[in-house]
Order: C-alpha cells, then structure tokens, then sequence
C-alpha cells in the first residue's frame, strides 16, 4: 500500500487510531494511579489484552506503539506487530524522543529525537510499522507559546516529517497546545491557529507530501481551570472552523487526541464534530486516555480478569467508532455500560 492509502486507511470507515505509545514514564504515572508495578510484564499484558480485544477489528485503522512494545512477543506466540495486523489495525510507532526544555526559553519545550531518526526509521519499518508519530507540546499563557516554540517545533516536525515519507511510512503530525490553564476557548483558537499556520508553513518548505500525512490536533476547547464553561456544539463549531481556515484540504485525515478530557466528553464533542463536518476530511479519534481510562480501571481491579478489561475498552472503541461518523448519543452510552 502506497502512503496515500495508507493515511486513508489509518482513519476510514468509522475507525480511529489507538495511542497506546505511552513512554516507560507515563505507564509508570497510569500504573500508579492503579497501584500496579510499572514491570515489563505487566505493560505487555495490559497491551496485549486491548489488542486482542474484539472491538479492534470494527473501530480501529491503526496502534501507535513505542519501541519497547514494537519489539515484544506476545505470551500467545505472534510478535505485537503481527497481532495488531491480525485484527485488521496497521502498526504504527511514536518515534520522537519526548520533550526537552527549549534553550532560550526554558519554561517551554522543544521536542527531540531528529538525530540517528533515518536508521531508526528503518528497523521499523523492518518490524511491520507503517505509520509514525511525533508529538510537539505547546503550552498557554499570558506570554506563551513564544514564536521561538512555534518555530522551532513546526521546523523539527517537518524535518521529521520528510524523513518518514522518504522511508515509505505516513507521519502523524501532533502539535498539542495543551488543555492546562484558565484561558478561554478564543485564546486556544488563535493559539491552534498560529500553530498549525506554522506547522504547514514548514510542511511546505520541506516538500512532504500532505495526502500522506494525518493531522493529530487538540480540539478548541477552553483550558481546564477556565471559568466559563462551553457546550460540545460550541466547541464542535470552534475546531471545525479552525481547522477549515487552518488545514491544507489535501490531508486525508484528522485524528484528536483526547488531551485530559474525560472518556464521555471526548466522545461527545467528536460526535458534534462529525455531525456538522461539511469537509472531505476524514475526522476521528487517536486517543489514549480516551480509549483507555476504564480499562486501565478494570486491569488495577484484577488484572487476571481479561474479560471485564475487554469489556471497557470494546466499549469506548465501539462509542468512539460511532462519534467517527456523528452516530453517538448519550442513550447508547448508558444502554451499554448497562
Ligand atoms: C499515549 O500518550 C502518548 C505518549 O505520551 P509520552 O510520550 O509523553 O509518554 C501521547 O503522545 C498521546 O499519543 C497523545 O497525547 C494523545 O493521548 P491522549 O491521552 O491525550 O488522548
């Protein structure tokens, strides 16, 4: 399969994407806030237990991995990478090597990971990855992002870009302006806007080809400690129209992270996105939290119990699935969980 289909596929027919790429840092934040032991086994088992999930196979194109997990067999005998494709999903791997305090100013990041990047790129492609991802991090407040972090994070996602396009494999491009603060839903609309502005401005320079990429943004939402609260219909109509004035028409696919939203709400604002997406984007989820949250719940009750975790993560695939094509509804919510 050529990029362009690849990127297509990764989003279409009422699937999104699994972010399941947490760094050995952040499962040790989830596994703590479940009281188990961030061991090698046990993030295998909690993985392997959401691949092999029935839900994976209707609702999700594609798993972001990290690199320890690309590399683990399962304890059922297949590599992860093979039983991700089993289940009709496309592997796919985080290859950013995280945030780092930019020089210059120091309260924000840079994100790194360009240097060795083109060996890298190929001992995964070798394990079966045909999508990659990369995260920039920009945070609001009265003085940022500066246009430094813009700049700077827009130039090394393009970089990174380029170079997962010349090794046959489509780039996520995730510039996440985080939830964090008190600003309202207009500030993290200029803010998004400035950012994706600079994002394709360097896409361009560096020649990728953008029908082979997949957009992973934050949804226009007011910071979590803001004041005034705002209705998913607001909400829809604000990323909808950012990403409309924003977004070069040739991508094929957005895909949101979930950002700190609870599991319902970013289902519910996906759903409003969907029913008044006018676009020919193909608008969807790549959450990890948001698919993953009552799970993880499940696994800290027993984690022997295999069927109640499946049971929860069948659940919110199945729910983000039906927000994918603006089929959701609160009712479906509660007829299920009962
Ligand atoms: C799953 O978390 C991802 C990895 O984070 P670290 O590199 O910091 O360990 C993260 O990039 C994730 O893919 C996105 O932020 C989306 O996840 P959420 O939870 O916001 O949907």
């Amino acid at each position: 399969m050529n990029i362009e289909d690849i990127a297509k596929k990764m989003c279409a027919n009422g699937k999104g994407i699994l972010a399941a790429d947490e760094s050995t840092g952040t499962i040790e934040k989830r596994f703590k806030s479940i009281n188990v032991e961030n061991l090698e086994i046990n993030r295998l088992t909690f993985r392997q237990t959401l691949f092999n999930s029935s839900a994976m196979k209707d609702y999700i194109g594609g798993v972001i991995l990290f690199d320890e997990t690309i590399k683990q067999k399962t304890t059922l005998g297949p590599t992860i990478p093979e039983l991700i494709q089993k289940q009709g999903a496309i592997p796919g791997i985080k290859v950013d090597k995280g945030v780092k305090p930019l020089a210059g100013s120091n309260e924000e990041t840079v994100t790194e990971g360009l240097d060795g990047l083109r060996e890298r790129l190929k001992e995964y492609y070798a394990l079966g990855a045909r999508f990659t991802k990369w995260r920039a991090v920009y945070k609001i407040s009265d003085k940022y992002p500066s246009s430094q972090s813009i700049k700077s994070n827009a130039h090394a996602l393009a970089r990174y870009a380029a170079l997962v396009q010349e090794a046959q494999m489509v780039p996520i491009v995730e510039p996440e302006v985080l939830m964090d603060g008190s600003h309202d839903i207009e500030k993290c609309y200029q803010v998004t806007t400035n950012v994706l502005n600079e994002c394709y401005n360097e896409l361009n320079i560096h020649k990728v080809n953008l029908k082979g990429t997949v957009l992973k943004p934050n949804m226009i939402i007011p910071g979590s400690k803001c004041k005034n609260e705002c209705s998913s219909e607001e909400i829809a109509k604000r990323t909808l129209d950012c990403l409309k004035k924003n977004v070069p028409s040739e991508v094929p696919g957005i895909a949101f992270l979930s950002g700190g939203q609870s599991e319902i709400e970013a289902s519910k604002n996906l759903n409003e996105i969907n029913k008044i997406n006018d676009t020919n984007f193909l608008i969807t989820f790549s959450y990890g939290r948001g698919l993953q949250a009552s799970a993880l719940k499940e696994f800290g009750k027993n984690q022997k119990n295999i069927e109640n975790i499946q049971k929860a993560f069948n659940h919110r695939a199945r729910m983000n699935g039906l927000s994918s094509k603006g089929k959701w509804s609160e009712n479906l919510e509660k007829e299920t969980a009962a």
